[in-house]
């Protein structure tokens, strides 16, 4: 599994655990670089005194490399990427926009810069402003969510760029990592399967929650805003659905989402709060440290790859 991407970030395993918002800590991040993938905190819209807080935490828990997702939807995004070069990240990835203008300086210092996409279009503007690679994200992913799914994504993200493609979404065993590999992609992102580790720092309640979830209990909310996420089907999924039948406005619906990603992981509340995981959310029964996760997908996925010529 000595892929591009492995090469590229000096990780030994090609696997990224995508930087999720409130639930990618120090600590499940650097649990994640030590067991060989790469850990990612998730800056979400936190300001940037807690994205440096949480870097120098993950630098104590970890001499691996680690890197931080980048929101650049955030308030604090100027702020944050002043951190990330003063602190000299391995790498970077991005959501909801465009790294452009951050570009030069980034790589000045040495930073790699690695957007997720949600279509071809994308990845190739991407490719032709500099970025070292893609994250071709399916529409099965947990949290803000593109249209295409990642089987139908990845190969077309492949063929039309030449920087590694990283596959994510859907993915959370070896069969996945192995049919991420027959597409093209250099390495995966796996984000639902990672909260229900034993370091994640989310509350119980969220990780017993997708772990209860079956396969048609992730649901997408939000489409008539432009910004579709996906989510556990609870009381607050059936207010926005409810709403959003009622015709209610963008502002209404952004309020009524405001804070509850927030209230699930670190409060608890999964009934009023937002328990955002993927379609994989189903094929997960167990919680698990960081490390077995890893190596039960990389074990199982050798298995599958060897055993592919026997297939009917
Ligand atoms: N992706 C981002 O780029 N930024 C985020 O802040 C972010 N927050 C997330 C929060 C949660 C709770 C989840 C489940 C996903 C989030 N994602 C975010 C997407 C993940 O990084 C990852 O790409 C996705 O979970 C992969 O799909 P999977 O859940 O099927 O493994």
């Amino acid at each position: 599994f000595k892929t591009e991407i492995v090469e590229m970030l000096n990780i030994k395993y090609p696997i990224f655990q995508g930087g999720m918002a409130w639930v990618a800590t120090a600590e499940l991040a650097a649990a994640v670089s030590n067991a060989g993938g790469l850990g990612i905190i998730g800056a979400g819209n936190a300001p940037a005194s807690f994205v440096r807080e949480q870097i120098r935490k993950a630098r104590e828990l970890t001499d691996k490399p680690f890197g931080v997702n980048v929101m650049l939807l955030s308030p604090f995004v100027d702020e944050v990427m002043e951190v990330i070069l003063e602190e000299k990240i391995d790498v970077i990835t991005t959501g909801a926009g465009n790294p452009g203008k951050y570009i030069p300086r980034l790589k000045e210092r040495g930073i790699k810069v690695i957007p997720v996409v949600p279509s071809v279009a994308l990845a190739k503007r991407m490719e032709d402003i500099g970025v070292d690679a893609v994250i071709a994200e399916g529409t099965e992913s947990g949290g803000h969510i593109g249209e295409l799914t990642t089987l139908a994504l990845v190969p077309q993200v492949v063929d039309a760029v030449k920087i590694p493609v990283i596959a994510a979404g859907g993915i959370a065993d070896g069969r996945g990592l192995a049919a991420a590999f027959c597409l093209g992609a250099s390495g995966v992102q796996i984000g639902t399967r990672f909260v229900c580790s034993t370091e994640c720092t989310a509350h119980p309640r969220y990780k017993e929650y997708i772990l209860k979830a079956k396969d048609r209990d992730a649901v997408v909310t939000g489409r008539s805003t432009g910004h579709p996420v996906r989510s556990l089907k609870n009381k607050l999924t059936r207010e926005f659905e409810k709403l959003e039948q009622m015709g209610a406005s963008k502002e209404q619906l952004e309020k009524l989402g405001e804070g509850k990603l927030r209230a699930a992981v670190v409060d608890g509340d999964v009934e009023y709060g937002s328990v955002m995981a993927g379609q994989i959310a189903g094929l997960i029964n167990d919680i698990k440290p960081v490390k077995e996760i890893i190596e039960d997908i990389m074990k199982q996925a050798s298995e599958v790859i060897g055993n592919l010529y026997k297939m009917r």
